[in-house]
């Protein structure tokens, strides 16, 4: 792996005006639900700004990260602010962003919180956790930030998740350093494709942000060593399969080309060398939608829904839904759910135009299916179990 990506790297450029043009094809089936196979829901509270992620304390308490900057300990009827005393910055899709509970909560009490944060007028997507003790945030520490800093303040990626032995892994987005893809000059050596930087990019680290000694680029001299995937664009959803212990993401594509990859370390996803999207002004980015060496989605949407979170859901209080994946989308406003039948991905559409845009999907420590919604006026959601 480590010798492949040099040489990969530069007949990547010997051979660019090779152009793989065969399309693989997919199973675009949907079913468009409306009610009879949506269950009824219930609204726990709708004044949340802009809520992006949320982690269950136990069953009745939650905290859930607002993009707008707050922490919010909701316990029951109570809504409280968290201080975190980060340097936040609040511009563009910046702000407080993800956040999960330790694997180990009962035994070590962190919480995992990424955030878009501000040095000098730049940004960057960092990594910190963190204990909550008698409401209070107490030993704060990052253990990572992305590097560099850039002037966007976009595409910060920032979704995390946990394997089951002791990995975190957070996505990063290229913080599109661009005006528009298609006037990158030499899409081999864009940021996502370089393993110089963190920008497109998947992060493996151990709980304590150290560095595994098993990541795919350790001991590269020009690669750094954080980095456990490369080649994506601005991935907002990531979860670890306990079914088949794999991790899966969801990426945004450019206009058209979103996507659903398996994550296998050391593995190029190809953005924007290979996409099924066109850039926003409607010119082609990269050289088409395969090449060798890059990793073709499991499934791709055209056009683009806006995948903001991904869930496999491996609980029972959903008899119809055991093993489903669910994909909570922004532009499309609707609960994406999958059944995987072989390789092939059979789609059905929830709660079409009932709660704007959908920002994310979480589990309770019972079973229980939340949503968050999108902005000023964001709602936590229960999904009720019993009309199903
Ligand atoms: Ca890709």
């Amino acid at each position: 792996m480590k010798k492949n990506y040099r040489s990969k790297y530069l007949l990547n450029n010997i051979f660019l005006t090779i152009l793989i043009l065969a399309v693989p094809s997919f199973s675009l089936a949907k079913n468009l639900c409306k009610s009879d196979c949506e269950p009824t829901y219930e609204i726990i509270t709708d004044d949340l700004s802009y809520p992006w992620g949320l982690a269950f304390l136990d069953e009745t308490r939650v905290v859930v990260s607002e993009r707008s900057g707050s922490l919010k300990l909701i316990d029951g009827e109570s809504i409280q602010n968290l201080e975190t005393g980060l340097q936040v910055s609040f511009s563009g899709q910046g702000g407080l962003l993800d956040i999960r509970k330790s694997p180990s909560y009962e035994q070590d009490q962190f919480l995992y919180l990424t955030y878009s944060k501000r040095k000098q007028g730049l940004s960057t997507t960092a990594l910190v956790r963190f204990k909550i003790e008698s409401n209070r945030i107490t030993n704060i520490e990052e253990i990572f930030e992305a590097l560099p800093y850039v002037g966007s303040s976009i595409h910060y990626g920032s979704r995390i998740t946990f394997d089951e032995s002791g990995h975190i892994f957070l996505t990063v987005g290229d913080r599109f350093n661009y005006t528009t893809a298609s006037r990158i000059m030499d899409v081999f050596a864009a940021d996502p494709q370089r393993l110089d930087n963190h920008l497109g990019k998947t992060i493996r680290l151990n709980l304590d942000g150290s560095i595994p000694k098993d990541n795919p680029f350790v001991g590269l001299s020009d690669a750094l060593p954080e980095v456990f995937t490369y080649g994506h664009r601005n991935p907002q959803g990531i979860y670890y399969n306990s079914n088949d212990s794999q991790v899966y993401v969801v990426d945004h594509g450019p206009k058209g080309g979103d996507e659903i990859n398996q994550l296998i370390g050391g593995r190029n996803y190809g953005w924007p060398v290979i996409t099924y999207g066109k850039d926003y002004n409607n010119e082609k980015v990269g050289v088409g939608a395969q090449y060798s060496d890059m990793e073709p989605p499991l499934y791709y949407w055209d056009p683009s829904v806006a995948p903001s979170s991904l869930l496999i859901y491996n609980g029972e209080n959903y008899p119809n839904w055991q093993s489903s994946w669910f994909v909570t989308t922004l532009r499309e406003k609707t609960l994406l759910r999958f059944t995987k039948s072989g390789s092939k991905f059979v789609e059905e559409r929830l709660y079409q135009n009932e709660f704007g845009r959908i920002r994310k999907i979480e589990t309770s420590p019972t079973g229980d299916l939340f949503l968050l919604t999108d902005g000023g006026k964001g709602s936590l959601i229960k999904i009720l179990g019993k009309s199903r």
